[in-house]
């Protein structure tokens, strides 16, 4: 449990550092999900589906109602046939293969010791349809599939591939703008970390309804994470954070000081109060 509480305090120090450091190698245009795959496919029918599919260009979370979920952040993609094979980060790669079946979606998820070249043989196949709306089953895991989305635009502003902070910080408004006013405010905010805790419980395949979304310690450490990240860089006190403010002392490494002075004993500042009262006692000339 506590992993999930301090998921959403993870993403927010994730959000207000720049991110270049913690991605991974910069995504080639070429791994991607063809385009008309993507979005939420169903199993079993559109009034009670036994299973979710959603598909990200570079990433999938299957969800069954029952059942714990699994996703899969894809590394690499490439055709075989009619078939798209992405191949996901993790120790054993796992493979998802995806191809079009008229308006519906056919998939396969070969063992992990099949060779490529004896896909997809024998294996199974799933297949999904699209639903025209919701239904009841998933609807809680709306935030945590948008975050899917969400996650690989800001690894695409973020990543080493543009790696600047401007970039980094316009890409983190944009996948988490809902109002649009390219702003960001506590509820978007907390949307976002909602949706952040929803993955990292995905990976580690703990059973949806223990995810963030649905669990109030998680909800509630979504608001206040957001609180705090707004609190803590809305300079301008409007209540939203801007892309300036998300960047401010990042997108310019700029420090000035003043000639007058001299070094406190900074060992002593280590907490609030003993900051205050260093600074006094050091102002004071007392240290
Ligand atoms: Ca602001």
């Amino acid at each position: 449990m506590t992993r999930f509480r301090l998921a959403p305090l993870a993403l927010a120090l994730a959000l207000v550092a720049p991110l270049a450091a913690r991605a991974q190698a910069p995504a080639s245009p070429t791994i991607a999900v063809p385009e008309p795959l993507r979005g939420v496919w169903f199993e079993g029918g559109c009034t009670a589906p036994t299973a979710l599919l959603a598909l990200s260009a570079r990433g999938a979370a299957r969800l069954p109602a029952d059942d714990t979920g699994r996703l899969l952040r894809f590394t690499a993609t490439r055709a075989q046939s009619d078939w798209t094979i992405a191949t996901a980060r993790g120790a054993e790669a796992p493979r998802l293969m995806l191809r079009p079946a008229g308006d519906e979606l056919e998939t396969a998820e070969p063992a992990n010791k099949t060779r490529d070249d004896r896909l997809p043989g024998d294996i199974p196949l799933t297949r999904w349809q699209r639903c025209p709306a919701t239904p009841l089953t998933f609807a809680a895991q709306g935030e945590g599939i948008a975050f899917l989305g969400a996650i690989e635009v800001i690894e695409a502003g973020c990543g080493p591939a543009s790696g600047n902070v401007p970039e980094c910080a316009a890409a983190i408004i944009r996948a988490g703008d809902v109002s649009g006013d390219n702003l960001l405010g506590t509820a978007e905010l907390a949307r976002l970390f909602r949706g952040a805790t929803w993955l990292v419980s995905l990976q580690a395949e703990v059973a949806p309804e223990l995810s963030g979304l649905t669990n109030t310690a998680g909800a509630v450490s979504g608001v206040v994470a957001a609180r705090l990240a707004v609190e803590s860089l809305d300079y301008d006190g409007d209540g939203r954070l801007s892309a300036r403010e998300l960047a401010q002392d990042r997108a310019t490494l700029a420090t000035v000081g003043d000639p007058h002075g001299r070094p406190l004993a900074l060992e002593r500042l280590s907490e609030g109060a003993a900051l205050m009262r260093g600074i006094l006692e050091g102002l004071l000339g007392s240290e």
